[in-house]
Order: structure tokens, then C-alpha cells, then sequence
């Protein structure tokens, strides 16, 4: 059996999950994933991954299971995701079956063109399902996972992660922030990254606790939540304690004091993602008496490094390395740093670490060294041992709301617009954002063009937010267009 859904099986009648919708127990969660696998199976006996487009919610997770229990891979969708985007996807996994709520998706799109199977979850309901399930036939060693990641070539890439590389995840948060069943989080970060499915939803059903699912963050409903003094634990990116900071400053007196009052029976709140501004971390900490513990990870290896529960959070750092999880500090001569305050390639090995890219065997190849994850981070660690993350080895990677963007997968679709000859896509720091995403542009084209081209072919939060228009980009004697330099002349940052 797989072993999130194996150890979740002990909660019974406890109350697992807690959307919109009402409130479900672990045996419900069970018994409608059962379903879910029974009606998918008979639908397609295929091995190929599964797409599902359906908001956070116990729909979403009793479709996840159910397709964890066919022995399939259950790839996220998101549920604002464009058509160009569904297109890349179900072409690079081959999936012959997409599951999604005809409510919430955004862009109901003619999959025609594709050998694909789209269906509701209202239809898979009424579907016949297959009687015999084998559910012994499923186990560790199983592929779950595939999560989409930008990288530094290319459209995104398939990180697949195993039942295995999952529980060990799983295992590694429950020891180190020690989960137990008396835990109750809320979850506004959107499921299809690691942060909010496993950190968040996984954790907690492995191990008992409710978990409170919102469709999408908005501030007065954590507050709302938190006011309540029945959450324990918060976990969400910089960019929306930001926000929370923001909506806390709008408030009276009396809300203000209710959601105090609430957050000092929280037992831990963490940042991760993307750099947490130590601004944000001290404000955050006045507002709401805790110290965020902040935490690095990378959808290829889960979570890393985190500060202590108990102990030292230590502002501006990562801490160090969580259980199961190794880490090194190597050299650009492919030599061990063991210097402190030493600038250095962070490289993480681990039960934690996914299996493989999706068809992709000599970029898995080219992203290991020996059985080291080469993480393109770089980073430095202190005498005492907490780390540092210093930013990427490539430019290209853009941090915007905690999402990781490729600025060559921008590029290349504004390209293909008609009127533009060249562009270049930079990130801006921003306080809010982490950065902002910027695009300078040669060419005979409006920004509003642009914007509405964007609009039906990258994700919302891949679309630049500011523009300039030029006659020429800087180059250096190779050609290769000089980012820093577009940064500092047009932006100014
Ligand atoms: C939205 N807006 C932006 C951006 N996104 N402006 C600048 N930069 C952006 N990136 C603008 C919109 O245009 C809109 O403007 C307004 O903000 C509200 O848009 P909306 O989409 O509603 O924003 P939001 O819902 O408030 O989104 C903010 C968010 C979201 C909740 C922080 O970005 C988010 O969920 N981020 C989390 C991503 C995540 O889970 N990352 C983890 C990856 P207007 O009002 O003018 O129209 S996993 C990972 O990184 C590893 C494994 C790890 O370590 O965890
Ligand atoms: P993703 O591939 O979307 O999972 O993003 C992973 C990347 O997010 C890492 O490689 C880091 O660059 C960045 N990241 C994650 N957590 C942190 C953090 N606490 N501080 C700085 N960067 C982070």
C-alpha cells in the first residue's frame, strides 16, 4: 500500500479535510478515493500519467488518490492554467485522461486535437466503475508525481517524484516540525507545487491533522481562520506575509486584537519558497509574536534546509539540513568547500530527491554529480552551520510571488508574436514580489497586444508586469544579450 494513504487510515472518523464544500472524515477521504480509482480504471486501464485541473479542496485530493490507487502519476494542473500551457502538458506526458471541475476551470478548452480523454468529476460519478481494484498491486515503489518546473532551457520540465521520495519527504517534515494529529492547518497556496501538496496537504493527512483548504489566498480569510485560535499551524510564501502585513495594517482595534489573540495559540508558522525579507520576518513577528521559521527546497529534492523548531531561527538563513536530506558546498572546480562564508554551488542528496525529468534522460543525467542534485543555487554557510541562499547561478530563473519562471519561456513566446524582433525578460527586486517580471521589447507592437497575446498562451503569473520599448538590446562581442545591464539602464533597479 502506499504509505501516506496507508498511515492516514488510522484516523477513521477523525476530520481530515475542510473546504467549501463541508467538512470530510479520513474514511470518507478513503472510501471516495476507492471510487475515484474504481471509475478511472474503468475508463482507461493505460498506465499513463493523469492530468487533473480541479481547485484545492477534497475533490482534489480524493482525485489525487484515486489515482494514485490506478498505480498512476497524478499531474497538477492549474485550474487558470491557458490553453497553450494544458496543450504543452498533455503532449509532454502522453496522458490519454484529463480530469477537471467544469465550475472552476478557467479556459474550457477544445482538447480535439489531442488523443485525450477529457471528463468532469460530476461525470466520473456517474461512470461504471470496475469491481476489483488489486490495491495490493500498489505500493512505494510506485511513481506518484509529476510537478512541472521551469528551468533554464526549454519548456518546463516533468519532475517525477516516487511514493517512496514522497514518504521520505513526508517523514522528514513530520520529524523536524513534528506533526502530529492535534495539528490543524489551513492551506491557501495553490496545489500543483510542492509547497502547498506536500509540505502542507501531504503532512497533514499523513499524520491525522485537519487540513483546511482554501481555493485561493485571501487575507481576511486567514485572518478570519487564525481569529478562530482553532489553526496550529501556518504555512505560506514571502509575498503573502507581505500582503497579511499589509491587509493587518487596514484593520480596527478590535479585529486586530481577535487575530492576535488567535495566533498566540498557534503552535509554528513558516516561510519558504523564496527569500524571506528579514523586514518582513521582524514586522511579522511584532504583529503576530512568532518568529516565521523559514526553510529552503526545490521541487526536484522537496524540502532541505530549514531552521530549528526549537532552537535559534536564525533571519536571513535557511538553517541546515533537514532528516535524510545531505547537503555540500562545492566550488566551481568541482571542489568541496568546507570554508565558511564561502560562496559555493549547494548540492543535496537524499531519500528525499525525485526519481527523474519525465523523458528527459540526459538532462536527469546532466543534473547530477555522482548522486549529488546539482541545485544551481548558491549559497554560503556560517561557522555554526546555518546557510545562506545568495541566488541562482542563471539569471534566467525569475523568483515572482514565490512561483520559479523561466525568463527564456517568456522570451520565446513573445517571439513568436508577430511585430516583435527581440525581446529580453529580466526580474526586478520588488519588496512584495521578491521580483517583479520585466520585459524590454524591439519591435511594431503595443504593450496591450502584447498583454491579451500572453493571456491565452503562458500562465498568469508568468506575464511580465512591466514593458519598455527599444530600438536595440545591449549585447556583449558574443552576441549574448547583457542582462544586468538591461536591469540597471531601463529599469533602473
Ligand atoms: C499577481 N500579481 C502580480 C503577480 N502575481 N504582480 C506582480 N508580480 C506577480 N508575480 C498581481 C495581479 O496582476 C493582480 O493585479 C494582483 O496581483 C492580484 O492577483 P492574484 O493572481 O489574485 O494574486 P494573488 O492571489 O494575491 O497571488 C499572490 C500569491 C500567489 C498568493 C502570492 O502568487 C501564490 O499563490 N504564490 C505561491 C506560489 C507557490 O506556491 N510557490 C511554491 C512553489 P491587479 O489587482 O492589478 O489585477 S514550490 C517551491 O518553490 C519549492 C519546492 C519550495 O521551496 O517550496
Ligand atoms: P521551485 O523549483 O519552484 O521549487 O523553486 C525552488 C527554488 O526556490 C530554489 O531553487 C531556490 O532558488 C528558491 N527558494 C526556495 N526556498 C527559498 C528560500 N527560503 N530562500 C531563498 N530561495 C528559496
Amino acid at each position: 500500500m502506499i504509505p501516506i494513504i496507508q498511515n492516514s487510515l488510522k484516523y477513521t472518523d477523525k476530520t481530515a479535510v475542510i473546504d467549501q464544500g463541508g467538512s470530510y472524515s479520513y474514511s470518507d477521504l478513503y472510501r471516495s478515493a476507492v471510487n475515484t480509482a474504481k471509475a478511472i480504471k474503468s475508463l482507461s486501464e493505460n498506465d499513463s500519467p493523469v492530468l487533473y485541473m480541479i481547485p484545492s479542496g477534497f475533490d482534489y485530493l480524493k482525485v489525487q488518490w484515486g489515482i494514485w490507487l490506478c498505480g498512476r502519476i497524478a499531474v497538477p494542473v492549474h485550474i487558470a492554467h491557458p490553453k497553450q500551457e494544458i496543450d504543452y502538458l498533455i503532449e509532454d506526458t502522453g496522458a490519454d485522461l484529463l480530469i477537471y471541475d467544469e465550475q472552476a476551470v478557467e479556459h474550457l478548452v477544445d482538447f480535439e486535437q489531442h488523443n485525450i480523454r477529457k471528463i468532469s468529476i460530476n461525470e466520473l460519478e456517474s461512470v461504471r466503475p470496475i469491481m476489483d481494484l488489486k490495491l495490493d498491486e500498489i505500493n512505494i515503489h510506485n511513481d506518484a508525481l509529476m510537478i512541472y518546473t521551469s528551468g533554464t532551457t526549454g519548456r518546463p520540465k516533468g519532475v517525477v517524484i516516487g511514493h517512496q521520495q514522497l514518504d521520505a519527504q513526508i517523514r522528514s517534515l513530520t520529524k523536524a516540525w513534528n506533526w502530529s494529529s492535534d495539528d490543524r492547518i489551513l492551506n491557501v497556496l495553490p496545489m500543483h507545487h510542492i509547497h502547498g501538496m506536500v509540505n502542507i496537504s501531504c503532512c497533514a493527512l499523513y499524520n491525522g491533522a485537519v487540513l483546511e483548504m482554501h481555493r485561493k489566498f485571501e487575507p481576511d480569510i486567514v485572518r478570519f481562520k487564525m481569529s478562530s485560535g482553532e489553526l496550529t499551524l501556518f504555512m505560506a510564501v514571502p509575498t503573502i506575509y507581505h500582503k497579511l502585513i499589509e491587509h493587518f495594517e487596514t484593520l480596527g482595534q478590535n479585529e486586530k486584537d481577535n487575530w492576535q489573540q488567535g495566533m498566540k495559540k498557534m503552535r509554528l508558522m513558516v516561510s519558504g519558497s523564496a527569500a524571506l525579507p528579514v523586514s518582513v520576518l521582524e514586522k511579522w513577528n511584532e504583529i503576530s509574536g512568532h518568529i516565521l521559521l523559514e526553510r529552503y527546497g526545490m521541487t526536484e529534492i522537496g524540502m532541505a534546509l530549514s531552521n530549528p523548531l526549537e532552537g535559534e531561527r536564525r533571519p536571513g538563513t535557511v538553517g541546515q539540513a533537514l532528516p535524510f536530506v545531505s547537503v555540500k558546498v562545492m566550488d566551481e572546480l568541482g571542489n568541496q568547500i568546507n570554508e565558511p562564508n564561502t560562496a559555493g554551488e549547494l548540492f543535496v542528496k537524499g531519500e528525499t530527491i525525485f526519481k527523474r525529468y519525465w523523458n528527459k534522460t540526459e538532462e536527469t543525467r546532466m543534473s547530477f554529480e555522482d548522486e549529488w542534485f546539482k541545485t544551481g543555487d548558491v549559497v554560503e554557510f556560517s561557522a555554526d552551520g546555518y546557510f545562506k541562499i545568495l541566488g541562482r547561478k542563471s539569471s534566467d530563473i525569475i523568483k515572482s510571488g514565490a512561483y520559479k519562471i523561466s525568463a527564456l519561456e517568456i522570451e520565446n513566446a513573445m517571439l513568436a508574436f508577430p511585430g516583435i524582433s527581440e525581446c529580453a525578460v529580466v526580474g526586478l527586486p520588488d519588496d512584495q514580489w521578491g521580483e517583479i517580471i520585466a520585459a524590454v521589447v524591439v519591435g511594431d507592437i503595443s504593450e496591450s497586444e502584447i498583454r491579451k497575446r500572453l493571456k491565452d498562451c503562458l500562465a498568469h503569473y508568468k506575464h511580465p508586469r512591466r514593458y519598455i520599448f527599444v530600438d536595440t538590446l545591449p549585447r556583449n562581442a558574443m552576441g549574448k544579450i547583457k542582462k544586468a545591464e538591461i536591469v540597471n539602464t531601463f529599469f533602473g533597479a
